[in-house]
């Protein structure tokens, strides 16, 4: 099955959970990868992403993907940061554009340089606008950005009606990784209102009730993941995916 088909399908049940595994070496052991995946995969995360803005090398990303890939059979879904993000041993790719970029690379120049890439290696684009909301993070830094502010709803939900009526297949609210503050529910509830297309949301959401208030506000799926690098992995993330999986209408 196609992944995007997959997540249409789960999406027709219930909420989702999308674990994010950054293959920067200077932030993650690569050598606790494949244990961190089983775990993710144990406690009910629906796909792993692999992907980050900053120090991809080629190699290791392959690395990283191969080893996901032996030890869960969940879908994994490359979140490139750059044409370097591309691995061609993953099922899809999110092939997205930083709508809000001021440079035009990261709206167009990215996705043309790595689009026959794409092809070449038979991985499945799902296309998918990117935007990014105050603070931003390093994303919002090394995409260039003008991060869209917290107090306009309307701003970012005529950004992601652009998205739909562009034809991109999903929206995803980004406040950057590792933020205090994650995309407010009043941003996501004026989102979710405006368009028809899913709606990801992630950045900074650390706890279950951080999950659950995105959930509330129309959150179709929720990704972490910096909480997927603490300490105490192993709990934080049973109960955030916990919040997802028991989320109710
Ligand atoms: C980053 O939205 C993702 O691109 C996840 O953010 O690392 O804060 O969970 P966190």
């Amino acid at each position: 099955m196609k992944v995007f088909d997959y997540i249409r399908k789960k999406l027709e049940k219930g909420r989702l959970h999308f674990s994010l595994i950054d293959p920067d070496p200077l932030k993650q052991d690569i050598n606790d990868v494949a244990s961190k995946i089983r775990i993710l995969e144990k406690l009910g995360t629906d796909a792993i992403m692999i992907g980050g803005s900053t120090n991809i090398v080629s190699s290791i990303l392959d690395d990283v993907v191969g080893t996901v890939k032996e030890n869960c059979s969940l879908p994994v879904i490359l979140f490139p940061g750059n044409t370097s993000g591309i691995s061609r041993q993953a099922d899809a790719i999110f092939f997205m554009s930083l709508l809000n970029s001021r440079n035009p690379y990261w709206i167009v120049g990215a996705q043309v340089l790595g689009a026959p890439l794409v092809k070449r290696f038979g991985i499945e684009p799902i296309s998918m606008g990117y935007l990014v909301i105050e603070p931003g993070g390093t994303v919002s830094f090394v995409g260039d950005a003008k991060p869209l502010p917290r107090s306009k709803p309307k701003l970012v939900a005529a950004y992601a009606l652009a998205a739909q009526y562009l034809g991109m297949s999903l929206v995803y609210l980004e406040a950057g990784s590792g933020v205090e503050e994650p995309i407010s529910p009043e941003i996501i509830k004026t989102v979710k209102s405006a368009i028809d297309i899913p709606l990801i949301v992630g950045g900074g959401m650390k706890t279950a009730d951080a999950v659950t208030a995105s959930l509330e506000a129309g959150a179709d799926i929720i990704v972490t993941g910096t909480a997927c690098e603490s300490d105490d992995m192993e709990n934080t993330m049973k109960s955030i995916i916990r919040a997802v999986k028991d989320f109710r209408h």
